[in-house]
């Protein structure tokens, strides 16, 4: 406890000299902290903890150096390599999972997390499986009693409870989030007696301040969730003496008879009484512990500061897998059609069959991705298997540990994933609409994009999300419609594929499948069942390199980059370009994370007019990011300006005439190509 505060003492004063960068300190919390890690065990049982947990992972095991490597942004911190606020705490051999900055997030990354160890545990085809799980585990999460207003707190408790999960949640209530007090975020002040009707949670209110009372309840939350009776909880009021973080002045807005109320309950100053009233040290025993707990902190505060800084040529170092690049030779594998030509649909169903049979650690879940959930009546129905039915048959194949419907719920789904895949395990989930995937913005933009980087390559997330996109569906309105591609190629760390065929489709998913970077795998639901993209199923092993684009039709005139719905569009356009003796070359970028840049510049460079025709609306589409870097690398290689094709800037409107004008059409491309050949 200690130790803990004077490290967070010895940051401030770093700090202070501007040696760090930030500092926010655990002050106040220790006494529950250290309780809770001499009940948890480190490197056995998995670990959420939140910015305040510097007496939790000092108690685990993590020495005071790593701590201040991390404060001083060393190359050799091992939480975040110099990339993470200390604080931001992550330890492979601990099972401290890297944790980010957003309030909230982590509680879904230890609900998938605890789910992790149950799937091991049942499903013996995964070949490493004995040493990834325990049979008593349990999975810690930490949060303050502020963060429990988000909604993902709200949504790890449904499924902590629906699943009767292994899992100890401890909310740190230290009064305050920042400046707003406790009544303001929770109705009646009190979390713990709000939760107290679900299902199955042990819930407990202590005083956290209170080191064996604190002791006693972690034990008994701890053992309830041990012993599989279920999940438990764990509500302990805190005090929080030095502001929020160093940015921050509680003297604001804190009055100071309650400041004295709160150094009353100090946790250090508590057991330092406790100590000398039961007669087990004297002040000069205690003296002599915090001359040695700073001589300590002191030495590792040298060594922290001289240790080696991360270099400048480092800093795009871990947005991706260093060591897997699905772009590379090892990704592309001939086809072996078999069969007749099929949908779309039929070869993502496959392809998802074919890997789940070869990689056991798949798991498939998300809105009514299961055949049926209720055990009695998947064997007298025909099943559901996603409302596209890109999933049918796979809960049947695979059983209901691999295969499951989750709560309506999007960042669940992906923060639940984010926690499967730091163990292992290898989660192809569904988000049943792209239009419907804004819920889990944060967890994909901040948690799953972010893992590899943030933790300096010690925790990865490699998970793919397939989600049905797109309009032409004459009638599906502005929220069965949208695109929207750019805002996730704006997101550092996750790759982006886009077929448009049925065979392109087998051929990336699998690449999505077996790299090892978070992959968006975009399904154009227009696409799902048309004839002119069917194709012969290319076998169990067939694979795309991810940024190599398709040339779908070759031409001397003007070169079209497009992709997804626009690729069939531009075809049609470029056939009708023919009639005015315009060769038209049609190049389909398949992936946009990453494009394959060296085909559109070897097109450009032979055909000297460029066309970029999209779906997504024209302004800030992905057209504008290729338009820019054509114009800035290829300029004397133009003839004409970059034409850009795509929808008015208006949402996807249900009536179809207004559809049509909305969304751009073969009319539109052709225009453009037209305009284009004749400047
Ligand atoms: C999603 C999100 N919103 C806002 C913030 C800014 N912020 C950082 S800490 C904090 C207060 C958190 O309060 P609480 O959960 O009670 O934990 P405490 O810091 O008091 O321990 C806020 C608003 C953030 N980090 N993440």
């Amino acid at each position: 406890m200690l130790l803990s505060r004077k490290l967070d003492d010895k940051e401030i004063q770093l700090k202070n000299q501007s040696q760090i960068f930030f500092q926010i300190s655990g002050a106040g919390h220790e006494a529950v902290l250290v309780a809770a890690g001499l009940t948890l065990r480190p490197g056995y049982d998995w670990f959420c903890p939140y910015y305040r947990d510097r007496a939790l992972c000092l108690q685990l095991g993590m020495p005071p150096l790593d701590m201040l490597l991390a404060a001083v942004g060393s190359r050799d911190d091992p939480s975040s390599g110099g990339r993470q606020m200390p604080s931001h705490w992550g330890h492979p051999k601990l099972n401290i999972i890297s944790g980010s900055s957003p309030t909230g997030t982590q509680v879904l990354h230890a609900i998938g997390a605890a789910e992790a160890g149950v799937i091991y545990s049942r499903v013996p085809q995964i070949p490493d499986r004995r040493e990834r799980f325990r049979d008593d585990e349990i999975t810690y999460v930490s949060l303050g009693e502020g963060a429990t207003s988000e909604g993902e707190f709200w949504e790890a408790l449904n499924t902590a409870c629906t699943r009767s999960l292994p899992i100890v949640f401890l909310i740190e209530d230290n009064g305050y989030a920042i400046s707003v007090p406790v009544e303001v975020q929770t109705p009646g002040g009190d979390i713990s007696k709000l939760v107290r009707s679900f299902p199955g949670l042990f819930v407990e209110s202590i005083d956290g301040t209170d080191f064996f009372a604190s002791l006693r309840t972690m034990r008994e939350a701890t053992a309830y969730a041990r012993a599989r009776k279920g999940p438990a909880f764990v509500h302990a009021k805190v005090i929080r003496p030095y502001s929020h973080s160093l940015s921050d002045d509680e003297k604001l807005y804190k009055p100071a008879t309650e400041r004295e109320a709160e150094a009353r309950r100090d946790p250090i100053k508590r057991f330092a009484e406790f100590l000398k009233d039961n007669g087990l040290a004297t002040d000069d025993d205690l003296a002599a512990m915090a001359a040695e707990v700073e001589a300590e902190i002191n030495d590792a505060a040298t060594k922290a500061l001289a240790a080696p800084k991360p270099s400048k040529d480092t800093a795009t170092l871990w947005v991706y897998s260093p060591d897997v690049d699905p772009c590379s030779s090892a990704f592309d594998t001939p086809a072996q059609p078999e069969g007749k030509p099929d949908t779309m649909v039929a070869a993502i169903n496959r392809t998802l069959k074919d890997e789940m049979t070869r990689d056991a650690r798949i798991v498939v879940f998300g809105e009514d991705v299961a055949d049926a959930s209720k055990k009695e009546a998947l064997p007298v129905v025909p099943g559901k298997g996603g409302v596209f039915k890109l999933t049918h048959g796979l809960q049947r194949m695979f059983g209901d540990d691999r295969v499951f419907n989750s709560q309506l719920a999007e960042a669940n789904i992906v923060g639940r994933a984010v926690g499967m895949a730091a163990r292992g395990l290898k989660p192809v989930v569904e988000i049943q609409f792209f239009d419907y995937i804004w819920p889990a913005m944060m967890q994909i933009r901040d948690e799953l994009t972010m893992m590899r980087y943030r933790s300096g390559n010690t925790w990865k997330c490699p998970v793919v999300i397939r989600t049905p996109i797109g309009g032409y569906l004459r009638g599906g309105g502005p929220y069965h419609s949208q695109s929207g591609e750019s805002i996730f190629a704006h997101c550092p760390g996750i790759r982006i594929a886009y077929p448009s065929t049925a065979v392109d489709a087998a051929g990336l998913l699998r690449t999505s499948i077996r790299c090892d970077d978070p992959v968006l795998f975009l399904e154009h639901k227009h696409l799902y069942r048309q004839t002119y993209n069917k194709g012969e199923y290319p076998g169990k092993d067939f694979m795309i390199p991810f940024g190599c684009a398709s040339l779908r039709r070759e031409g001397d005139d003007v070169l079209v980059v497009t992709w997804g719905a626009l690729v069939q569009r531009t075809l049609l356009a470029a056939h009708q370009a023919e009639k005015d003796h315009i060769g038209v070359a049609v190049l389909d970028l398949r992936t946009i994370v990453p494009y394959d840049w060296d085909a559109i510049a070897a097109h450009v460079k032979r055909v000297n007019r460029v066309v970029i025709a999209h779906e997504d609306q024209l302004m800030c589409g992905f057209g504008a990011e290729l338009a820019a870097r054509i114009a800035g690398e290829l300029f004397e290689h133009l003839d004409a300006p970059v034409t850009r094709v795509g929808a008015l800037n208006a949402p996807v409107a249900y009536y179809p005439d207004l559809e049509e004008a909305i969304l751009p059409q073969s009319s539109d491309v052709l225009k453009a190509i037209r305009q284009t050949a004749r400047y």
